[in-house]
């Protein structure tokens, strides 16, 4: 008999590392099976829209190749020869291996290592209570925010902006360094509605002419880390035309005169030579932007992520408050909203256990800290031990020569917990199976938009699959390692956390899906002042807030060449902007993704292929001191000459020598707080043929 009753629909969240937060609803078929996943009409941010890879999330969590026991590594590392044990076993393993090591060279050999593949905040961020309880290794959380963060940071002094459903009554929005149809689809909801309804106009700032860009009525296609000298000239313009707003500068800035002066040079003509445009692009951007009073800056990740990304991100951010665009409704800027949700993670992260004296390690630099680099490990003894959730290093993180060297080594024990076989999972002693978001709860909370919201179990977990929360609370057990935290269920946590913060408890937030966080309209727009002690926005930053290593930063906005230059040698520029129909390497398993991805490329001029000897298609040989790689070029000319692009991140697996892109990244810790500069590689690329020399 055919079951003809619709299906079951439940609300959830989706967990992914995207600005987005997607209010869901998912099919039920029953309690082992998701169908159809869409986007919330009746979430006011989400308004019905999801991206396509989310929309098919049954091909990721009912996918064959989805781990499915806890496994015991038989053969050499990485050999890919496994025996299947128990849960009792693994655990005891991973806790017997780790007590060995903590025994031998003292606590901080281990190292819970973890990002953010579920940005849900029980299953991402519980691993730290075991971290502190257990006085393990600290994690500097630098590989995605924290250059943008940075520069935003020194400007307004609080990561908020005015809320993004704002756009939809702006006259114009710039949409800066995001590749937002690929990234955060959700924002050219709101940027298309000002279009439709008010006829507003839509600028894109990017090294390419990315999907977004092709929506854009003016693409800015500039060179990789040179939207300081942009911003410069940009603003010089507003202050020669009459479009800068002096009286907002004096009530609401400080240091906007020693701006002005600073900015006499920095003009169109000074900026045309280093971004790539035309001085006549520069000057229709300002007039455009200081002519309308409700623009709308939507700053990205992706132009920050360069060495001279905080001071881009700064730069970029001035704009607003040189014409005061902040007074009107659809006006001012907007990075990210973290700033707004006051919580109190003490019981989830274990934050009452924290010793200070334990040193940190900088997760982007996995690579020198597991090949022993003294800069990185300090005093302490070298890392023995990892406990890898939520991110798949041996992939996406910078110098992977470094990484891969390092998971190699024999000393080295490797638990992972993860959904799939990833280059990572590969590597670990011991493998454990994780729950994907509909097999668990959780609590989410958006980065680009105002929502907290609910996320809670839909069907059970698959196979012997388990969450993140019961394998620390499994773990802490086999450790000796007491808090209360690892005696409660995720949802117990879920509600003592939203009541301690001041949010609903679980109970109300599930039955009304989500809690709408956003601050009244004068604190988005710093109406009652900006966050710094003398509540001005800071065109004279203070790099020393930001980070310790600010030396020699500049101290107003401008181009910093702090970045991997091209030189005779290394002629090209490269950026690693994120694919489409791939989340890092999230939805590199499910087989829509990959039929739409088709391979690795990269995108290069014809006028550039043409002076190298290649062709579309070909194979070309590109690398730089830190290694090289095979990859098929693919003509491209909505770029600008000496700029390419690989999107990213395809796994190590689908290059022709088996490693990934970021073999060509460095993992040289920017100023003044560190991070990833993915887009900042200088390489060259030579035809096949000549690969040999
Ligand atoms: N070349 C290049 N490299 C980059 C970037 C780039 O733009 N270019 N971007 C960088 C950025 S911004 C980031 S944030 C990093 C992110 O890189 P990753 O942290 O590796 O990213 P994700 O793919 O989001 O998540 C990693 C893994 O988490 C697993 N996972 C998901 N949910 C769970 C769960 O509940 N439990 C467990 N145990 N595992 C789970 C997924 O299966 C996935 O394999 O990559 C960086 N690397
Ligand atoms: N489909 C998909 N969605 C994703 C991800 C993914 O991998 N794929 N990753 C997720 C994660 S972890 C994050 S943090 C967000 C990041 O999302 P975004 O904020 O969009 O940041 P990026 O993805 O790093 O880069 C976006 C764009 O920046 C451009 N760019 C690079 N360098 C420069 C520059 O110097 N100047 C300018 N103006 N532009 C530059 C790139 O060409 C790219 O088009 O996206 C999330 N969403
Ligand atoms: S746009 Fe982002 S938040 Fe929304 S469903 Fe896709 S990955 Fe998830
Ligand atoms: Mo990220």
């Amino acid at each position: 008999m055919t079951n003809t009753a619709a299906p079951e629909i439940r609300a959830s969240a989706c967990p992914h590392d995207c600005p987005s937060t997607c209010a869901l609803e998912i099919e039920r078929l029953n309690s082992r099976q998701i169908g159809r996943v869409r986007g919330a009409e009746n979430n006011s941010y989400t308004a019905g829209v999801i991206c396509a890879k989310v929309a098919r999330y049954a091909e990721r969590t009912h996918h064959p190749d989805r781990l499915m026991h806890p496994m015991r590594r038989i053969g050499e590392k990485g050999s890919g020869a496994w025996q299947q044990i128990s849960w009792d076993d693994a655990l005891d393993e991973v806790a017997e291996a780790f007590l060995k090591r903590e025994a031998q060279y003292g606590s901080e050999t281990i190292w819970p290592y973890y990002y953010a593949g579920t940005m849900g905040l029980v299953q991402r961020d519980g691993i730290n209570r075991l971290r502190h309880v257990k006085k393990y290794s600290e994690q500097k959380l630098t590989i995605c925010t924290t250059l943008a963060r940075g520069g935003w940071m020194a400007g307004t002094g609080s990561l908020h902006g005015p809320d993004p459903r704002e756009m939809a009554k702006s006259d114009l929005v710039v949409i800066w360094g995001t590749n937002a149809v690929h990234t955060q689809v959700n924002v050219m909801t709101h940027a298309t509605r000002a279009r439709k309804d008010r006829s507003a106009k839509i600028v894109v700032i990017d090294t390419y002419r990315n999907a977004t860009a092709q929506t854009a009525d003016l693409h800015l296609c500039v060179n990789p880390g040179t939207d300081g000298a942009l911003a410069c000239a940009v603003m010089h313009v507003l202050f020669k035309e009459g479009m800068a707003d002096r009286a907002y500068m004096e009530k609401f800035t400080k240091g906007w005169k020693e701006l002005e002066a600073h900015l006499q040079d920095k003009t169109p003509d000074w900026a045309a030579a280093i971004t790539g445009l035309t001085p006549e692009e520069i000057y229709a951007f300002a007039r455009l932007y200081g002519q309308t009073k409700k623009s709308f800056l939507r700053l990205g990740y992706g132009f920050a992520r360069s060495q001279n990304g905080p001071v881009n991100m700064h730069a970029a951010s001035c704009l607003a408050a040189v014409t005061g665009s902040w007074q009107y409704e659809g006006g001012g800027a907007m990075h990210n909203n973290g700033g707004i949700y006051h919580w109190d993670k003490t019981l989830i992260e274990g934050l009452d256990a924290i010793d200070p004296a334990i040193r940190t390690l900088d997760m982007s630099r996995i690579g020198p800290v597991l090949t022993g680099d003294k800069t990185d490990l300090g005093d302490g003894p070298p890392v023995t031990g990892l406990l890898i959730q939520n991110t798949n290093p041996m992939d996406v993180a910078p110098e992977l020569g470094k990484v891969h060297a390092g998971f190699a080594r024999d000393d080295l024990f490797v638990c992972v917990h993860e959904q799939f076989m990833t280059e990572t999972a590969k590597m670990a002693d011991i493998l454990l199976p994780a729950t994907t978001f509909v097999e668990h709860d959780d609590l989410y909370q958006a980065g680009g938009q105002s929502h907290i919201m609910m996320g809670p179990k839909i069907i059970d977990p698959l196979g012997e699959c388990r969450s993140n929360h019961g394998v620390i609370s499994g773990l802490a057990k086999r450790l000796g390692a007491e808090h209360r935290g690892f005696d409660m269920t995720a949802m117990e946590m879920i509600d003592e956390t939203l009541k301690v913060s001041g949010w609903p408890d679980a109970e109300t937030l599930t039955e009304k899906k989500w809690h709408d966080c956003m601050i009244d309209f004068d604190s988005a727009h710093y109406l009652n002042g900006f966050a710094h002690s003398d509540r001005k926005f800071h065109f004279t930053p203070d790099w020393s807030k930001i980070g310790a290593d600010y030396e020699g930063m500049p101290a107003l906005p401008d181009h910093w060449e702090a970045i991997f230059v091209a030189d005779a040698e290394h002629p090209f520029r490269m950026v690693t902007a994120p694919a489409r129909n791939f989340l890092n390497t999230s939805f590199t398993a499910t087989p829509t993704s990959l039929k739409r991805e088709k391979r690795p490329t990269v995108k290069i001029h014809s006028q550039d292929a043409a002076a190298i000897g290649t062709e579309d298609g070909a194979i070309v040989r590109i690398g730089n001191r830190l290694g090289s790689l095979l990859i098929h070029a693919e003509i491209f000319d909505g770029l600008n000459p000496g700029t390419v692009i690989v999107e990213s991140v395809w796994p190590g697996k689908f290059f022709i020598e088996k490693v990934g892109i970021n073999l060509l990244v460095s993992a040289k810790a920017p100023k003044p707080n560190g991070g990833a500069a993915f887009h900042d590689t200088a390489v060259w690329i030579r035809p096949e043929a000549d690969a040999s020399d």
